[in-house]
């Protein structure tokens, strides 16, 4: 399974296009942009197990940063400020890291 089994290229592509600048990253506005939103909790779970490189369960302060790459493989990586503010956004529970009740939650909130 990759992405763009379960979300368009083509909307992939404009919203990673639509942050390339560094700290410019907004995981609401990019999460619609992609479609994720409006996909099953079966996509939107399927989508974090892709996200979830390490299978750990988890995606973890590393893996939070490689995020746009998960999506589209010429993307950037998170600043370490963006990795920041989107660990601080999704782990609701302080353990450093997102399981994927947060990444509902974040999908939700998008
Ligand atoms: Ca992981
Ligand atoms: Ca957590």
């Amino acid at each position: 399974m990759s992405m763009t089994d379960l979300l368009e290229a083509e909307d992939i592509k404009k919203a990673v296009e639509a942050f390339t600048a560094v700290d410019s990253f907004d995981y609401k506005k990019f999460f619609q942009m992609v479609g994720l939103k409006k996909k099953s909790p079966d996509d939107i779970k399927r989508v974090f197990l892709i996200l979830d490189k390490d299978k750990s369960g988890f995606i973890e302060k590393e893996e939070l940063g490689f995020i746009l790459k998960g999506f589209y493989p010429d993307a950037r990586d998170l600043s370490v400020k963006e990795t920041k503010m989107l660990m601080t956004a999704g782990d609701t529970n302080g353990d450093g890291k997102i399981d994927i009740d947060e990444f509902f939650s974040l999908v939700a909130e998008s």
